[in-house]
């Protein structure tokens, strides 16, 4: 069996590397040949546990190769971004591409799997274009029509968590949404070489909402986090002491406040349902407003710290600890910890520092040239007042002599426990 992975981002690259560990033929497909080379050359262009080591194998033992182009396989497996425009629609720009790479390639036999997070009915819409433009091949008919075709179609979303890729792929169960039933029976055959978890059979839209309403529920429930956060901080109370206690319910389990929601996934995907439904969606729609607003009301907390310190912001130097968007991973997208460094680089500091042990320069835009990316040790004994915007683990285990004298804004309450 060959398996052509189409799209070698943070979802298709680890699945790739883990399928030709387990001994299939991989063809790995992506449109940038930077990236191209380097899986080629047995590096991956991020970071991920245990990622490097296992691609270096796979790549040497010759069992994935990939190229920027296309070509035939047994299966398809599609897992490129989706991710929304400034209007919060979903832009499906990339998966119209990769669909269209197919039309070509794909010959009676073929299983066609999407992966990739996407507003319901995008599996049936890419079954029909496939179907338009290859009219010699028979398709199947919808879940109800009981059609079977030559070629199979099913969605089956990636679930797993960024900085645990590699052990959830395999231990996760799956939600296997077949275009008809045959299709899901053959995609549920396909995972079932891999997945030590339980693949669950349903149809495709059935499977596609599933997987929104994984990542609206989270947000929703960072949300309410988020709003006790803000109780808390006007009452003067410890919020992570008092979720402590509250989850001690056996019926309870808030999640963690923080400076907001950010990655390419729970800061999204709401907006595919929200975006469908506006009407029927209040709840999930305040959640993404709430916890947008979050870096903002971040900016404001230091500013009145400042002011509580008596201080004034051109004779301070202030240290973000942190900047990508979750804790122990390199990924700066959507990094609510960038939004708010990138605010306070417009305060007019005497310095803003900082650190983040998972990147190696600052990124293009308002940080350049107004902060300086420095080691720990450095904004430790540099800054007068930390911001700590992301628990990495680097930063939980600091002796509590450091905090003397400094002023502090801890968001996500690893200093304050
Ligand atoms: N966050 C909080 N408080 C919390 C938990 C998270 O503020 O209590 C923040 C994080 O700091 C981060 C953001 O939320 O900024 C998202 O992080 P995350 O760890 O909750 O989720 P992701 O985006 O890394 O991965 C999610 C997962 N979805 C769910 O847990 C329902 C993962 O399983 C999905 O596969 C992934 O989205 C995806 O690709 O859709």
């Amino acid at each position: 069996m060959r398996v052509s992975v189409l799209g070698l981002g943070y979802i298709g690259l680890p699945t790739a590397v883990m399928l030709a560990a387990k001994g299939i033929d991989v063809l790995g497909v992506d449109i940038d040949p930077g990236v191209v080379k380097k899986v080629n050359q047995g590096e991956s262009h991020f970071y991920e546990p245990n990622l490097s080591d296992m691609l270096a194998t796979v790549s040497s033992s010759g069992r994935l190769t990939c190229t920027t182009e296309a070509s035939e396989a047994d299966v398809f497996l599609i897992a490129v971004p989706t991710p929304i425009g400034a209007d919060h629609k979903a832009d499906l720009s990339a998966l119209n591409s990769v669909v269209d790479t197919l039309i070509s390639v794909i010959h009676p036999g073929n299983l066609i799997i999407l992966e990739s997070t996407s507003p319901v009915g995008t599996t049936e819409d890419i079954a029909n274009k496939l179907k338009s433009l290859r009219p010699d091949l028979i398709f199947p008919g919808s879940w109800s029509q009981k059609t079977e075709g030559q070629v199979s179609v099913a969605y089956c979303p990636e679930r797993v968590l960024p900085g645990q890729i590699l052990k959830e792929l395999e231990g996760n169960d799956r939600i296997v949404g077949g275009l008809s039933a045959n299709c899901g029976i053959r995609a549920q055959e396909f995972y079932s070489k891999f997945v030590d978890g339980q693949c669950f059979l349903t149809n495709a839209r059935t499977a596609e909402m599933c997987k929104l309403s994984e990542n609206a529920y989270r947000d929703v429930n960072i949300a309410f986090a988020n709003e006790l956060g803000a109780i808390a901080e006007e009452l003067g109370i410890n919020v992570w002491e008092m979720i402590t206690l509250a989850n001690r319910h056996p019926r309870v389990n808030i999640l963690q406040p923080g400076p907001g929601v950010g990655g390419h996934c729970i800061a999204v995907d709401p907006w595919f349902l929200a975006q469908a439904l506006p009407d029927e969606t209040p709840l999930i729609q305040a959640a993404r407003a709430v916890n947008d607003l979050r870096p903002k009301k971040v900016v404001v907390q230091v500013e009145k710290k400042i002011q509580e310190g008596e201080r004034t912001p051109s004779d301070l130097s202030v240290a973000c600890f942190g900047l990508t968007f979750k804790p122990n991973v390199d990924d700066l997208r959507e990094s609510p910890a960038l939004v708010v460094a990138e605010m306070l680089a417009v305060k007019g500091f005497k310095k803003l520092l900082i650190v983040d042990p998972y990147i190696d320069q600052l990124p293009d835009g308002p940080l350049v040239g107004q902060a300086s990316l420095v080691s720990q040790d450095y904004a430790l004994s540099h800054a007068d007042l930390y911001v700590l915007l992301v628990d990495h683990t680097e930063f939980c285990s600091l002796e509590p002599g450091v905090f003397s004298n400094k002023l502090i804004v801890d968001t996500r309450g690893i200093w304050y426990r």
